[in-house]
C-alpha cells in the first residue's frame, strides 16, 4: 500500500467537528434517525432494499425478489420488476401535474440562458428517441454520446434509455483514439455527436474527432453519426452515414411510449481506468442504479421542490451520469446545467451563477474549490465574499480528498459558515454515493466523508480479509451487495471478479481500491487514496499504464514509466520518465522533445492525460528481475530524499540523473 504511518496520523490529528445546524427537511434529521436505518438495513436487509425499491421508483411490473445472490459476485437487485428510467426522470411528474417545473436552467459559455419544463424536457426525449428508434436502433444496442455539457447530451441519454438501448457517454475532452476503443469495446451502432462545444470563449471542434475515430478502422458497426449544430463553425459530413440532427427532431412526435426493461437491463456502460491494460467498461442496471440514485439525492443533498441543485460534473463522468441526468430528474427538482469553465471570463463565474439562479445546493470537486482559492488570493474581484451566496444551503464535494485547508475555507468563503459540506465518497463502480455526510445530521470534520450511507456495510481490512482496528490503514471494502453496484465489466466478467471480488479476499468483499483508515474514536472513514496504478489528477481517474503505452507508442520513446506526486491544485500530478532511443537532448532541444511528447499524449488520451514534469533518463530504476521500481520513483517525483532500500538496484547511478533531469 502506498499509504505511509505519518499520512494517517496527520489527518487522524483533525479535531475540529462542526455540528450540523441545518433545518431538517430531510428525511433523515437526526443521528437517531440515521442509526435507526442502518439498523433496518442489517436486521431486515431484504426488507429495507424492497422498501427503498418501491419508494424511490414507478414499476411499470412491480418486483417480488429483492435480491438474487445465486450467481455471486454476480448480483441480481429487483431482478424481475420491469421498469423505464426516462419515464421515472420525466413522465412521472408531467403525469403528477408537475409538467410546469423548470427540470433544466442551462447557461452557456457565453452566458446565455435556456430553461426547460419537465413537460418540454419529455417532449424533446421522445422525439429524440423517435429519431434513434427511425435509425432502426433497438433495444439493447449500444449508443455512444460525445456531446456537451448541455441539455442536448441529456436529452440523447434519456432517449436511450427510453428505448431500452444503452448508452456509453465519452467525455468531450477525450481524444479520437479513446472513442475508437470504446466504439469496438461496446459495438456501437450509433454515435451522437456534435459538431463544436464552446468553453472558455473557444470553440472546440467534437465531429472532427468522431471523424478521426472511425477512420482508424474496424468501426463497422457504426451505422450513422447524428449531429447536433451548436455552433456556426458546422463539420464535414460524410453522405449516408452523417445525418443532422434538428431536421430529423422536428419530424419527428412528441410521445413515444417507453420500452419497459426488466430491472437488471444495463441502463449504461461507462468507461473508467484500471490499474492495466485497456479502461474497463463498467457496466449498470436500471432498477438498482436509478433507486440508489434518486434515494442519495434525498440522503445526501436533502432536495425539495424549493431547491436549485447544481452539480458541476460533466456528464462524460459518473458524477454527471448519476447527479446531473438521472439523479436530479427522477427526484422531480430543478438543476443547473453549465456547459463552460469555472474561470470563464473569470473566476468568479461559478459565485455568479450561484448568484444569478440562487442556487441551493451547490456539488463541485476539490480541484476546482482549490483552483478558485488561488484564484480569489489573487484578485479581490474574484473572491465569492463579493457575491450574494445567501441562496446556498448545502455543499458537496467528490472526486478526490479534500484537504482540510481547502474544506475549511468552502465552509467560510462559500457556506458562509452555515451550509454543511457533503464530503461524498463514491466511484463509477458504487453508482452513487456510499460513505458520506447526511447534511441535517452528521457531525463535520474537515477532511473526512464520515460515514456509510444506511445499507453500505464498508469496512477495512487487512491483505488477507480480516478486519483491522480503528486507527489502522487498510483496504476499503464493502461486505455486502448494494442495488446500484457495478453489475460487470462489459465484455469481461472475468476482469470484473477477479478485479472487485480477489480470491485473496475470500471473493464475498466488493474490493474498492482505495486504502482508507477510521477514526478511533469517531469511527469517521478516511480514505488515504488508490492503492493501485490509478493516478486521480483534478478528480480525474488515469490509469498510469494508459499513459505509459501512450508515451511508448511514440516514435522515439523507447521506454516509459508514470507516477503521480502531489500537486496543491490538481490533488496528484503526472510525473513521467522516460528514456530516448537516441540521446537525450539538453536544454532548449529537451524543453522542445518534452512539450512534443506532451502534445502526442494529449492525442492519444485527452488533454487530462498531459504529464506535468516529464524526466529523461538513459534508462529506469529496476530490480535485478527488471521490474521497474516505482516507488523509487515517486520518491524522486517528490523530490524526496530516498529512505528506501536500493541494494536491490540493478543501475544505482540513474537516480541521480533522473533526479536532475526535470524539464
Ligand atoms: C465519483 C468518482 C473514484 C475514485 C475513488 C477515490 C476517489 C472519489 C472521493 C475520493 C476521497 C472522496 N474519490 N470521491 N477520494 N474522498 N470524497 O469520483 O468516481 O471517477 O470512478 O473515481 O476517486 O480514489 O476510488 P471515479
Amino acid at each position: 500500500m502506498s499509504q505511509n504511518p505519518q499520512n494517517i496520523q496527520s489527518v487522524l490529528n483533525e479535531t475540529r467537528s462542526f455540528v450540523p445546524s441545518l433545518k431538517a427537511t430531510s428525511s433523515v434529521p437526526d443521528m437517531a434517525t440515521y442509526e435507526a436505518l442502518c439498523a433496518e438495513a442489517v436486521r431486515d436487509e431484504q426488507g429495507f432494499w424492497a422498501r427503498l425499491g418501491r419508494e424511490n421508483l414507478d414499476w411499470h411490473k412491480p418486483f417480488t425478489q429483492t435480491l438474487d445472490e445465486s450467481n455471486a459476485p454476480f448480483y441480481r437487485w429487483y431482478g424481475d420488476g420491469l421498469l423505464n428510467a426516462s419515464y421515472n426522470c420525466l413522465d412521472r411528474h408531467v403525469l403528477a401535474g408537475r409538467g410546469d417545473v423548470t427540470a433544466i436552467i442551462s447557461e452557456s459559455d457565453s452566458g446565455v440562458v435556456t430553461r426547460v419544463t419537465y413537460a418540454e424536457l419529455l417532449a424533446r426525449v421522445c422525439q429524440m428517441a423517435n429519431v434513434l428508434k427511425s435509425l432502426g436502433v433497438q433495444k439493447s444496442d449500444r449508443v455512444i454520446i460525445y456531446m456537451p455539457m448541455s441539455i442536448e447530451g441529456i436529452v440523447a441519454m434519456q432517449a436511450c434509455a427510453r428505448i431500452g438501448a444503452t448508452h456509453s457517454v465519452v467525455f468531450g475532452g477525450f481524444s479520437a483514439k479513446a472513442i475508437h476503443e470504446r466504439v469496438i469495446d461496446a459495438g456501437a451502432v450509433l454515435i451522437i455527436t456534435a459538431d463544436a462545444q464552446t468553453r472558455g470563449g473557444k470553440q472546440l471542434g467534437l465531429k472532427l474527432v468522431v471523424d478521426e475515430a472511425l477512420a482508424l478502422g474496424g468501426c463497422d458497426t457504426v451505422r450513422h453519426v447524428l449531429v447536433n449544430q451548436r455552433t456556426e463553425q458546422g463539420c464535414d459530413m460524410v453522405v449516408g452515414r452523417d445525418l443532422a440532427l434538428e431536421p430529423l427532431l422536428a419530424q419527428q412526435s412528441t410521445d413515444c411510449v417507453p420500452e419497459w426493461v426488466d430491472a437488471e437491463h444495463p441502463l449504461f456502460v461507462l468507461y473508467t481506468s484500471g490499474s492495466t491494460g485497456t479502461p474497463k467498461g463498467v457496466q449498470h442496471s436500471t432498477g438498482g442504479y436509478l433507486m440508489w440514485a434518486t434515494q442519495t439525492m434525498k440522503w445526501s443533498f436533502d432536495i425539495t421542490a424549493q431547491d436549485v441543485f447544481w452539480c458541476t460534473a460533466d456528464i462524460g463522468w459518473i458524477t454527471g451520469h448519476t447527479y446531473v441526468c438521472y439523479g436530479p430528474l427522477s427526484c422531480g427538482a430543478t438543476q443547473l446545467v453549465f456547459e463552460g469553465i469555472p474561470t470563464y471570463p473569470d473566476a468568479s463565474r461559478f459565485w455568479q451563477m450561484i448568484e444569478r439562479h440562487r442556487c441551493s445546493i451547490f456539488y463541485t470537486a476539490p480541484t476546482a474549490i482549490r483552483s478558485l482559492i488561488k484564484a480569489a488570493d489573487m484578485d479581490e474581484q474574484v473572491h465569492p465574499k463579493k457575491y450574494d451566496l445567501s441562496s446556498l444551503r448545502i455543499l458537496g464535494t467528490v472526486g478526490e480528498p479534500i484537504n482540510p485547508e481547502a474544506w475549511m475555507w468552502y465552509h467560510k468563503q462559500v457556506g458562509g459558515e452555515r451550509c454543511p459540506i457533503m464530503d461524498t465518497f463514491w466511484q463509477t463502480e458504487t453508482g452513487g454515493h456510499v460513505i458520506t455526510p447526511l447534511p441535517a445530521a452528521t457531525p463535520l470534520t474537515p477532511g473526512s466523508c464520515t460515514l456509510p450511507l444506511p445499507g453500505i456495510q464498508a469496512a477495512i481490512v487487512d491483505e488477507t480479509g480480516e478486519d483491522v482496528e480503528n486507527g489502522q490503514g487498510g483496504l476499503l471494502v464493502i461486505k455486502r451487495p448494494w442495488p446500484s453496484m457495478i453489475r460487470t465489466i462489459w465484455n469481461n466478467p472475468e476482469r470484473f471478479k477477479a478485479g472487485y471480488y480477489p480470491e485473496e479476499l475470500g471473493g464475498r468483499y466488493y474490493l474498492a481500491g482505495d486504502g482508507a483508515v477510521r477514526h478511533s474514536d469517531t469511527t469517521y472513514f478516511q480514505i488515504m487514496g488508490r492503492i493501485d496504478d490509478v493516478l486521480n489528477v483534478s478528480g480525474h481517474r488515469l490509469g498510469t499504464m494508459e499513459i505509459e503505452s501512450a508515451l511508448v507508442a511514440h516514435p522515439m520513446v523507447a521506454e516509459a514509466a508514470v507516477v503521480g506526486k502531489p500537486d496543491e491544485v490538481s490533488g496528484e500530478a503526472i510525473c513521467a520518465f522516460v528514456v530516448l532511443k537516441s540521446a537525450i537532448p539538453e536544454g532548449e532541444a529537451a524543453v522542445k522533445l518534452a512539450n512534443e511528447l506532451r502534445e502526442w499524449v494529449k492525442h492519444e488520451i485527452g488533454p487530462i492525460a498531459k504529464p506535468k514534469d516529464i524526466r529523461f533518463g538513459d534508462n529506469l530504476p529496476k530490480t535485478r528481475s527488471g521490474k521497474i521500481m516505482r516507488r523509487l520513483l515517486r520518491s524522486i517525483a517528490k523530490d524526496e530524499a530516498i529512505t528506501q532500500d536500493t541494494s536491490t538496484l540493478e543501475n544505482p547511478a540513474i537516480l541521480d540523473q533522473l533526479r536532475t533531469s526535470v524539464v
